[in-house]
């Protein structure tokens, strides 16, 4: 719904502020900027909806007071309680206030009724982060943001800095409300006119961090580990080189004069063609604790990538196998990372495929900070043509236990996400997809928390007093969605079998002869890739146990990653009871059954939804049906060409 000029208003349409702006508010808090925020979005909800809010002052009859606590509840942590007629939140700091009040927004009518014990709320993660793979100067290949699907970049527009920042604040607004405080403003591919935000270009960087810090969020920026060539004319950057040590040292004093507040960089070294240290025979800590040390008088932290392997593979080469590829880098460093240096690990050991297991590296550094990225940007999960809604995913991820046990254990101290946000009027390109942004926000902030609940927050926030219809229905298309997806496309885990380049709709043998270590070496017997220790790979023993050995047989390992793991012959037959030839036909035929459904069920909303939303999300849903049905027959073809095995149930296969 257009609630701001054209701004869509996601989940912050002003009938969300209804219940707290038609109240008596007290601020009490100090004047910082998150405190400057609470004060403002009270006063403008108040305007709209006959409250009153008043900034310190004896107020006695407030209904809602947000005042600072000497309590220990950390930076960010607020408590709720209510008593005789008053909801209070208390924090310990200014961002804590401003969660509190976005807590209560979403609480709506029921933080203001009956009686509530003291609750603490803080956040489970202390990074909650969104990196952004933006450039500024449109590239030739990549367009402008890379793997962006969602239009031009947010931030950057024309070769620079947008002078307007207006729907950069109303970004951070959103951020804010869904609890993520780090923003990473450029592509981790630094190309060369990105290069100078970190010295010439500051001041870019600097204006978009002035407009997000009321949020409480900080900026991060991705540099270049070639800074001090391409930036310093220095002959080397060898991280053990004292030139190059005092250039990051120097640069990063002058980033800091910017921006107070600066959250640090991110690092993407010898990964893809970006340089590293490798080119100098020297540690990955060595690389992120140059970077480290500069950053650290200042609190800043570098966020050094582990998405480090050898894309220029030869495919006849069955002794490398990329998965392996960032355990076995990683590892052996463990220790040696500087107390700020962050060694951020995608999810999976691959590339953010539909279904891959969780990254093995996620425990194995237990002496090394992480944060675990995800991906929004849904690159490999339908590029926001396709509904897919990512959070049952993600869930899944934090809930992982590398030690098998079923402790709320901190998985990492960080989860960052690669943004699915852009210019675009929806801010997501789909409007469904917006629902991926907030849960990846309240997973961070509460990684146990159950992802259908996070679903029916944004349901609510973004629908204020919509009917139960409404709400049925969006859990009808989203729910099950990622389910779907994975149905119509690359089977039991096996991955990729996209377009190669720009890795949208089938093509089965796209990566199978490339260089880039993807392959799922079906044959006419059987398909999916050995990563056993007995006879495969040797991925499967970098887990600990239980799961080095639940992985390690087919009999164990679970049917949603058999091909991940083994490579089995057709007839197999899965825990479900069907064999991999049927499970393949049947999934790819349901799979398009329920994106049929999910567009009758949407077709059904329109009485209920802004036109011009559902119309978008609807001619979306003629493109994913198209696509569906492509993934279906050429899946479902390749592999009865391959096998010979007819369907069991005789439907039609090209
Ligand atoms: O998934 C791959 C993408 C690249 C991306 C890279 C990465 C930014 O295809 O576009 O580069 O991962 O994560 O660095």
């Amino acid at each position: 719904m257009t609630d701001s000029g054209d701004l869509d208003a996601a989940w912050l349409p002003s009938a969300a502020f209804r219940a707290v702006g038609s109240r008596r508010s007290l601020v009490r808090a100090g004047d910082g900027p998150p405190a400057e925020t609470v004060y403002a979005e009270l006063a403008d909800a108040c305007e709209r909806f006959g409250g009153r809010v008043v900034r310190d002052g004896g107020d006695g009859d407030a209904e809602l007071v947000l005042e600072p606590a000497g309590d220990d509840l950390g930076d960010e942590g607020f408590a709720l309680t209510r008593r005789g007629g008053t909801t209070t939140v208390t924090a310990s700091g200014e961002r804590g206030l401003l969660y509190g009040l976005f807590h209560v927004v979403r609480l709506g009518e029921d933080a203001f009724r009956g009686e509530r014990a003291r609750e603490v709320h803080r956040p489970a993660l202390a990074t909650r982060m969104l990196d952004h793979w933006d450039n500024v100067a449109v590239h030739p290949v990549m367009g402008q943001v890379e793997r962006g699907y969602a239009g031009g970049s947010l931030f950057w527009a024309d070769g620079r800095a947008r002078g307007d920042l207006d729907r950069v604040r109303a970004y951070g607004r959103l951020l804010a409300a869904c609890g993520i405080n780090a923003v990473a403003v450029n592509n981790v591919n630094v190309h060369e006119t990105e290069a100078r935000l970190l010295t010439d270009r500051i001041g870019e960087v600097a204006a978009i961090a002035d407009v997000l810090r009321p949020y409480g969020i900080r900026t991060h920026l991705s540099v270049t580990f070639a800074a001090p060539m391409v930036l310093g004319g220095l002959p080397t950057a060898d991280p053990l080189d004292g030139a190059v040590r005092d250039w990051w040292a120097e640069a990063t004093g002058r980033v800091y004069e910017a921006i107070g507040d600066f959250g640090g960089y991110v690092v993407k070294a010898d990964s893809e063609g970006q340089p590293g240290p490798f080119a100098y025979g020297r540690s990955h800590a060595d690389g992120a604790n140059v970077l480290a040390a500069a950053l650290e008088p200042y609190g800043g932290t570098v966020h050094w990538r582990a998405f480090v392997y050898d894309h220029r593979q030869d495919w006849r080469d069955r002794t490398t196998d990329r998965a392996r590829a960032a355990y076995d880098h990683f590892t052996p460093l463990d220790g040696e990372f500087a107390p700020n240096a962050v060694l951020q690990v995608k999810h999976g050991p691959m590339d953010f495929q539909v279904r891959e297991p969780v990254s093995p590296l996620i425990g194995a550094m237990p002496r090394t900070r992480l944060a675990v990225e995800v991906q929004a940007t849904q690159e490999y999960t339908g590029q926001q043509r396709h509904v897919c809604w990512l959070g049952p995913m993600w869930s899944e991820v934090l809930r992982f236990r590398p030690d098998g046990g079923v402790s709320a254990g901190r998985l990492a101290d960080g989860l960052v996400a690669v943004s699915n946000v852009g210019d675009d009027p929806f801010w997501t390109g789909h409007p469904l997809a917006q629902a991926n942004l907030y849960t990846f926000g309240r997973l961070a902030w509460d990684p146990a928390a159950d992802p259908h609940a996070v679903l029916d927050e944004w349901i609510a926030l973004t629908h204020p007093g919509a009917p139960a219809r409404l709400a049925d229905g969006l859990h009808a298309v989203l729910d099950g969605s990622w389910s779907t997806y994975e149905k119509y496309t690359a089977p039991l885990g096996v991955g990729f079998m996209v377009q190669p380049g720009h890795h949208y709709g089938p093509s089965v043998d796209g990566y199978e002869y490339s260089p880039w270590g993807t392959y799922h070496f079906a044959d006419r017997d059987g398909v999916g890739v050995d990563r056993s220790a007995a006879t495969g790979t040797g991925y499967a023993a970098q887990y600990a146990d239980p799961w080095a050995k639940v992985y390690e047989s087919p009999e164990t390992c679970p049917d949603e990653l058999l091909l991940f793991f083994h490579h089995v012959p057709y007839g197999h037959v899965l825990h479900s009871g069907k064999t991999v030839i049927q499970h393949i036909y049947d999934t790819h035929f349901e799979g398009v059954a329920e994106v049929e459904e999910a567009r009758r069920v949407w077709a059904g909303l329109a009485d209920l939804v802004d036109p011009a939303r559902h119309a978008r999300v609807a001619e979306r849903y003629e493109e994913q049906l198209r696509s569906a049905r492509e993934w279906r027959d050429q899946i479902n073809s390749y592999f009865l060409r391959k096998s010979g095995v007819p369907d069991e149930r005789g439907r039609t296969i090209h």
